[in-house]
């Protein structure tokens, strides 16, 4: 019942969005075909100048004045646009990992940041940081080094897997020598306002054992869809960390935080190319690009999730952004899992995004 009400609402919505202009971006009007898709690449296939206004826009969204946030009702500590993206992964952490929909919620997520960045003036796609490339020394990385490298040392921050990091970063584009402001909301699930900067506190271990090629081929061939993307997104224990757990934990620091991670750029170069992965497993078969399954309830309990009952996620099930996108926020998992538009045969509505992995 409530699926079937969902869409009704969709359906309105589209009959009411019918006669605004067609939007380019990555987002196209329900009925639309998506012909032009966003050309996502890897950080390194950049140019100098789409690299520049790629920072520029995010600090362009991660400004007070030119872009204010609207989420200080839901988190009192967002400052900037840039913070109420933070503020909606924190609000929702607890539902939306280690669940069935990790992955379409997080492709709506970085479709709307991508949104915001063409906002701010960047024309290019949401990039993504292959560190497969870079797996034998992480600390090395020469994406790092443009997002500023590895945190200071600190005294008091943990030396696992061999970190030498733990402070603030102090160059780059996202330092405050670089002009970036402090992150005004707290960590963790502190939605007060707390200003700190960006730390990191990069672990090459982690980097060469849950980072490197083979885990990322290891992935693609897993045959079901939740195999897949339970070895894709991993657990929290050393022995089940996967690809994506690894890589903020790879990090650390700020991007290390559950909740907060989005306040580090670099999440949604990882993030990107985690969806990459899935676009990658979704392309090898017509099952596997329409391919659902597996509980909307926490597996792993330690983030102690609200009591979600253990059912199946389907193509209808619900995926929202709160009040952080409008009404593009509001979809389902079956218009999330062709990143190029179509959908699951028997959905009344046309997909939501338009972008590819190059
Ligand atoms: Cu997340």
């Amino acid at each position: 019942m409530k699926t079937t009400a969902f869409l009704s609402a969709l359906v309105a919505l589209a009959a009411v969005g019918s006669a605004a202009p067609a939007p380019v971006h990555n987002v196209f009007p329900v009925g639309a075909t998506c012909s032009n898709p966003l050309q996502r690449k890897e950080w390194r296939q950049l140019t100098s100048s789409e690299k520049t206004s790629f920072y520029n826009a995010v600090k362009c969204l991660h400004n007070p004045i030119t872009k204010p946030a609207q989420l200080g009702h839901i988190a009192p500590g967002v400052r900037t646009r840039f913070e109420d993206f933070i503020a909606e992964h924190q609000r929702q952490t607890a539902t939306v990992h280690y669940v069935a929909h990790f992955f379409a919620w997080h492709r709506l997520f970085l479709s709307r940041f991508e949104q915001e960045l063409r906002q701010c003036g960047y024309n290019a796609a949401l990039p993504y940081w292959d560190y497969t490339i870079d797996t034998a020394n992480l600390l090395g990385s020469p994406v790092l080094a443009d997002f500023g490298g590895d945190g200071a040392f600190d005294p008091n921050a943990d030396r696992a897997f061999g970190a030498m990091g733990g402070g603030c970063i102090t160059s780059g584009p996202f330092s405050q020598a670089g002009g970036f402001r402090n992150i005004s909301l707290g960590e963790n699930t502190n939605t007060g306002y707390a200003p700190h900067c960006l730390t990191r506190n990069v672990k090459n271990l982690v980097g060469q054992v849950w980072l490197n090629p083979g885990r990322e081929a290891e992935a693609v061939a897993k045959p079901t869809w939740e195999e897949f993307a339970v070895t894709l997104e991993g657990g929290m224990i050393w022995d089940t960390l996967g690809m994506h757990s690894g890589g903020h934990f790879g990090v650390s620091g700020t991007v290390g935080d559950m909740y907060t991670s989005p306040a580090d750029p670099l999440f949604y170069l990882h993030h990107a190319n985690l969806d990459r992965i899935w676009a990658k497993w979704q392309k090898q078969s017509p099952a596997n690009l329409f391919a659902v399954g597996g509980s909307i309830k926490p597996r792993i309990q330690d983030l102690n999730p609200p009591n979600v009952p253990d059912i199946q996620m389907t193509s209808w099930f619900p995926i929202n952004l709160g009040v952080l996108a409008g009404i593009e926020g509001y979809t389902t998992v079956g218009r999330l899992l062709d990143t190029k538009g179509t959908v699951p045969a028997g959905h009344l509505v046309t997909g939501s995004l338009c972008y590819e992995y190059v």
